[in-house]
């Protein structure tokens, strides 16, 4: 946990979030400023800044962060007709917060990706 961290700081209840999930080792909101008509944003309870320092550091989390965008997905009625899991790593994806997070896109038919 650090206190610097947005993500750490809302994970730990000390920054309002409308939570859609929580386990264990993974805790799940909806964005602040939604890209689709769902959007949701699956983070580790633990700080890492990307998925590579995760997949390095507890590798685990990345299938923990994947059944959860799963049992997520069920909760919201998207399994069927599907949707996107996104990680943003770095400045040229637009990673703005480097406590790793996994995007979850969906409630609508999504565009190709690119610029
Ligand atoms: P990224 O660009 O991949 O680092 O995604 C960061 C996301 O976090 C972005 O879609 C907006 C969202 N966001 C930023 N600040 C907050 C916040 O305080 N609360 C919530 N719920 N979402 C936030």
């Amino acid at each position: 946990m650090s206190s610097e961290c947005l993500f750490c700081r809302i994970v730990a209840g000390e920054l309002p979030s409308t939570v859609v999930h929580e386990t264990e080792t993974t805790f799940a909101f909806r964005d602040l400023h939604p890209q689709a008509a769902t959007h949701i944003l699956i983070v580790p309870r633990a700080h890492y800044r990307d998925a590579v320092d995760l997949a390095g550091n507890q590798p685990e989390l990345l299938g923990d962060l994947t059944l959860a965008a799963g049992r997520i997905a069920e909760q919201e009625g998207l399994a069927e007709p599907g949707y996107r899991l996104v990680f943003n790593t770095g400045a040229h994806a637009g990673q703005t917060v480097f406590h790793v997070h996994m995007h979850l896109l969906g409630g609508e038919q999504l565009g190709l990706f690119g610029r």
